[in-house]
């Protein structure tokens, strides 16, 4: 048997796919006794509870007066090279490149060759600031000084090609949900609350930020509405909300739309919807439609970036181009209207979400990752 690892992780811990993602394979690499050390600037949101292999070390911001902007990277970066001493890591995997690969690559200068460092890329990191020529040097060189690098989607591995020129490896690893959290919830009572029985749910879940497309939202919610007596569920907060809240009273529909900002259970939540809506601009992943997938709810949403490679479409949901909003609407119709082809997308979600990616499987691919670059067969 391979021997047990000691790990530090550093994400952002307080909002984001990537942080979620990061935490979770923390929680599953404790729970196969690794020992399991986050390095951030609070605590990871989904943490949860005690778990003797999981410790969590503060990164804290010296606010000298000299300083117009406190340096919070090279806080973190020395609090990695301190922990990894202090703790002896074997490695530091590192989530988003911008500024956790950055600072992974200092603490491995500041304590030498033996502390090795992976990079998972997550989407934004690469696809928006690996465009801005002031970073694009940067966000290379951390790539290429990673021991090994991952993505989680090919489309984001070709982005990633594409925009940097990088030629070295890039491991594909897919996110992923943990099978025990994220199944069909038992939520009759709990949608009686939102819709009345006859009535459908479409939900829409995320940072409400303009590459998530929340006008698209409401206007397939528009046209649905119009045929299907339905509900549509808002989760999250980010700045498009007020614009949102605005289209929504223009276009009348305040009595069919709930807001229910951000929400800890989202498999809970999740489970109440008949469809979700992701009609991004880009996704690299769209770890959202995961969770929705495996709680057995099919996506309705943009055939961009990575979407493709997890939503099958014609089986585990409808995939139109960016911005069609009336494809969108005449998917979501198709398939609210017809209960049968419904209960067939939903068993069609369980099964691949089950499948394809299931927490055992992908955590099993990033140890296999860990021990190749530390030379462990
Ligand atoms: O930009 C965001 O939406 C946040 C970002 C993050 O750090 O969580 O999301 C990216 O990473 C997620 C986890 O891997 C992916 O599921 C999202 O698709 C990806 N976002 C984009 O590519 C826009």
């Amino acid at each position: 048997m391979a021997r047990k690892l000691k790990i530090g992780i550093t994400c952002y811990p307080t909002l984001g796919g990537s942080g979620v993602v990061a935490t979770e394979l923390g929680k599953l690499l404790a729970e196969r006794g690794h020992e399991i050390h986050f390095i951030t600037h609070s605590i990871p949101f989904r943490l949860g509870h005690f778990n003797k292999n999981i410790f969590f070390h503060e990164v804290e911001v010296n606010d000298y007066y000299v300083f117009r902007y406190p340096p919070y990277d090279l806080a973190l970066a020395s609090k990695m090279a301190q922990v990894a001493k202090m703790q002896q890591l074997d490695l530091l995997h590192v989530h988003y490149a911008v500024p956790h690969a950055v600072c992974a690559y200092i603490a491995k200068q500041m304590n030498g060759d033996g502390l090795k460092t992976v990079t998972t890329l997550h989407g934004t990191d690469i696809t928006v600031l690996a465009q801005d020529e002031s970073l694009k040097d940067l966000i290379r060189l951390a790539i290429h000084q990673s021991d090994a690098v991952t993505a989680v989607s090919n489309d984001l591995i070709n982005e990633t090609r594409n925009l940097l020129d990088i030629t070295t490896p890039i491991d594909l690893t897919y996110n992923f949900v943990d099978k025990r959290v994220y199944y069909p919830r038992d939520v009759v009572s709990l949608r009686s609350d939102f819709a009345a029985p006859h009535e459908k749910i479409l939900m829409h879940i995320s940072n409400f930020r303009p590459v998530k497309r929340v006008g698209d939202v409401v206007d397939i919610f528009s046209r649905v509405s119009e045929k299907i007596p339905s509900k549509l569920l808002l989760v999250g907060e980010g700045p498009e909300l007020s614009k949102i809240q605005y289209r929504i009273r223009q276009l009348g529909l305040e009595d069919r739309v709930h807001f229910l900002g951000k929400q800890e259970d989202v498999a809970q939540v999740i489970s109440m919807a008949d469809v979700l809506l992701l009609p991004s601009e880009k996704e690299s992943f769209g770890l959202v439609a995961l969770e929705a997938m495996a709680c057995g709810v099919p996506t309705i949403g943009s055939n961009a970036g990575g979407i493709p490679e997890l939503v099958t479409h014609g089986e585990t949901g409808f995939l139109s181009p960016i911005g069609d909003v009336e494809d969108m609407a005449r998917n979501a119709e198709k398939l609210l209207s017809d209960e049968k082809l419904h209960e067939q997308f939903r068993q069609a979600c369980i099964f691949r979400a089950r499948n394809e990616f299931c927490n055992d499987v992908i955590t099993t691919q990033y140890e296999q990752i860990y021990y190749r670059v530390l030379g462990i067969e």
